[in-house]
């Protein structure tokens, strides 16, 4: 039976990037997102079997319906990568919307524990699992403005350690990947669809393209199975610190 990845967030960006390449590299692909048609696109695009499993990481019923409606021959699932999530906003707290922050604790904290929920019963029977927790900088250290953002992102490197704590007497890897600045369609959600402003942000410099986050995602699940990458922190070159990139394009 074919390996299987479940990726959330598959419509976009580094989640879209992560299933193209592991469809490359012989994965069946169970590709999640709220936009149907984006879904069928890449159904048609990958050379693997694919199965969409369209949902919003918010609604904890939706979850778990969704992963209950997995076929048998998609169940085989290895690889779980945590990607869905988006930052809401680039506002001071004393201004800022609490709508942006509901969204992204609901989306970027709660549905990934709500999707890792589901599916650990399935990795706890097989025996095996790897849970790949796309992180960020923002989970590293907090910026101007990138407060609640932030304040996500520490928890999804919080629960990682967690995850990875719980987890050790099942034999199930568990790591996260942080990356800096990738060019996606991040800065479009986080502006609300202001593209002047999102392409300002990788404007000056090489940003990190989803590709190279789908690489480093492939070489940590091909490591063999001794070896657990459990924190890996990626910028572009011309980036030292959420605040300081080199400008010189
Ligand atoms: P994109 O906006 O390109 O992709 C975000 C993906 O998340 C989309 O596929 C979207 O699918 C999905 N998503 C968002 N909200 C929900 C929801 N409520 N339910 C289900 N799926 C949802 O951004 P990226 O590819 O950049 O982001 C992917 C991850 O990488 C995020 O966790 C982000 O925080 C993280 N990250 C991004 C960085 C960057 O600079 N771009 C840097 C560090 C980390 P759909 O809309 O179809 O539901
Ligand atoms: C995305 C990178 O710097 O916008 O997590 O927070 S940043």
């Amino acid at each position: 039976m074919k390996k299987t990845a479940f990726i959330t967030g598959a419509t976009s960006g580094i989640g879209r990037a992560t299933a193209i390449l592991l469809s490359q590299k012989g994965y069946q692909i169970i590709a999640c997102g709220r936009r149907d048609e984006r879904l069928k696109q890449l159904e048609e695009e990958l050379k693997t079997p694919v199965f969409p499993l369209l949902f919003d990481v918010r609604n904890r019923e939706a979850v778990t319906d969704a992963v209950a409606s997995i076929p048998k021959a998609f169940r085989n699932i290895e690889v779980l990568v945590n990607n869905a999530g988006n930052a809401h906003g680039l506002d001071p707290i004393q201004s800022g919307n609490p709508d942006d922050w509901d969204a992204m604790i609901d989306i970027n904290v709660k549905g990934l524990l709500y999707v890792t929920r589901a599916i650990l019963p399935i990795f706890i029977e097989n025996k095996k699992g790897h849970i790949i927790n796309i992180g960020s900088t923002a989970g590293k250290e907090v910026y101007p403005k990138g407060n609640v953002y932030c304040a996500s992102k520490h928890a999804v490197d919080a629960i990682n350690q967690g995850l990875r704590i719980d987890l050790n007497e099942h034999g199930i890897r568990v790591g996260a990947i942080n990356p800096g600045l990738v060019e996606t369609e991040f800065s479009d959600v986080r502006f609300k669809g202001d593209r002047d402003k999102a392409v300002k942000v990788y404007q000056g410099y090489q940003p990190l393209k989803p590709e190279d986050i789908a690489e480093i995602i492939y070489f940590a699940i091909s490591r063999p199975p001794h070896v657990n990458i459990a924190d890996l922190v990626v910028m572009p070159t011309a980036q030292a610190s959420s605040t300081i990139v080199r400008k010189e394009l």
